[in-house]
């Protein structure tokens, strides 16, 4: 198969060498403690907590997982204002915890929830606020926290793909009550599958690490109904290990999206959304819009890219209030959701990750162009 051959992914995962990895198996096995918060998982909280400027987190075995203890360690019951236009797991966390979501809209440039919308769809029921940091681009923290402050609401920042960016001079995950990430294989920071939740105090994080560890305060007493959701020593290893080239690995990205910026914006009918404003982003995702002036529909492109073997994805197509279990709710109806149905129908991912060759990127770009 020569290069031009090989299938190029929306990701992949930033690989150090496996010789570098070794040294990690061997103490895990001398040691032989594989899991429980040991060594390597308390070492990797301390890092990433300095690596990201927050103050405490907690390790967790994915990312769902972290969204639904979160839920569980602030006790949000009734309904939970979010947005559709995310992964599922953010949306089926609520219902694991027997809440309703209630979607409102999300907004045409940053494609985050709109706050000038939230108000209107709080109720008696509503306890908090759930948006994502779609693509990694901050929301209005402001304008949401100044709103969950009027009615108490809490806020819980889905943060899957905010890993190490900055807002304003500090830490993205810094804002709501907590932040949830996702250290999945597909994620700019990886520990295979993984996550964390970022909270503020110490008295919450105790509260989290019980509940990750099926709610165990101590050898004897059980506090609350926990759950099994332990990152092991295998996975914290690896994550040490990312942490060190973490910094290069970015920095791939920025090139790669400065490249694809630099080529696309001036072709009709695509639209690169823009670097958002006072932040440091991670380039975890390069999405674009499909709009009319392109020869192609979205569907289009997407299968024209395929045939030559670039494998760029819809997120996040379907929404998520399109799904079985969520098309019911008075909240889904697309006359209420427009602006997310639209980025939805127009939305794709085009191949970003460290290792994608400057070929590979060509080769994208010339199909885009109809070269
Ligand atoms: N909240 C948000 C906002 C999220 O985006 C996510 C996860 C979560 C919460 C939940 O976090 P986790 O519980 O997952 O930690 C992927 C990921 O599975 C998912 O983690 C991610 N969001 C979502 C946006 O994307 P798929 O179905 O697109 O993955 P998949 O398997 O098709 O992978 C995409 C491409 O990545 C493949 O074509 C090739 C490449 N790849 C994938 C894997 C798994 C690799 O090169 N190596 C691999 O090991 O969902």
């Amino acid at each position: 198969m020569s290069p031009l051959d090989k299938p190029i992914y929306v990701t992949q995962p930033f690989l150090p060498s496996l010789e570098e990895y070794m040294p990690y198996l061997e103490q895990i096995w001398d040691s032989k403690w594989l899991t429980n918060g040991g060594p390597f998982h308390q070492e990797l909280e301390k890092k990433l907590s300095n690596h990201l400027g927050v103050d405490h987190l907690a390790l967790f075995a994915n990312g769902t997982l972290a969204l639904v203890t979160a839920l569980q360690a602030l006790r949000i019951t009734g309904e939970v204002i979010t947005t559709p236009f995310s992964f599922v797991a953010t949306a089926h966390s609520l219902l694991w915890n027997g809440i309703k979501p209630v979607f409102v809209d999300i907004h045409p440039e940053t494609f985050n929830l709109d706050p000038e919308k939230i108000e209107a769809a709080i109720t008696p029921q509503t306890t908090a606020i759930m948006p994502v940091h779609v693509y990694g681009k901050p929301c209005h923290v402001e304008k949401i926290q100044k709103i969950a402050d009027i009615y108490g609401l809490k806020v819980i920042y889905d943060a899957a793909h905010a890993f190490g960016v900055n807002y304003k001079g500090e830490s993205l995950l810094k804002h709501g009550d907590l932040s949830t990430m996702s250290f999945h294989a597909t994620k700019v920071f990886t520990t295979f599958e993984g996550g964390a939740i970022v909270c503020p105090d110490a008295k919450t994080k105790r509260r989290i690490d019980d509940l990750k560890n099926f709610g165990f305060a101590d050898e004897v007493t059980v506090v609350a109904p926990g759950i099994n959701a332990k990152m092991n020593e295998v996975q914290a290893a690896f994550g040490l290990l990312q942490l060190k080239h973490i910094d290069k690995a970015i920095a791939r990205r920025r090139e790669i999206d400065a490249q694809y910026r630099e080529q696309l914006s001036s072709v009709p009918g695509i639209f690169c959304a823009p670097l958002p404003a006072d932040t440091i982003y991670n380039c975890s995702y390069f999405p674009i819009l499909i709009q009319d002036a392109y020869p192609l529909s979205r569907e289009g492109l997407y299968e024209k890219l395929r045939q030559h073997g670039i494998y760029a994805r819809r997120y996040f197509y379907p929404l998520i209030s399109e799904f079985p279990m969520y098309r019911g709710l008075p909240s889904a109806a697309r006359s209420n959701l427009p602006i997310a149905k639209t980025a939805a129908d127009r939305i794709l991912c085009l191949p970003i990750y460290p290792a994608l060759e400057n070929e590979s990127i060509e080769r994208v770009i010339s199909i885009i162009k109809g070269k």
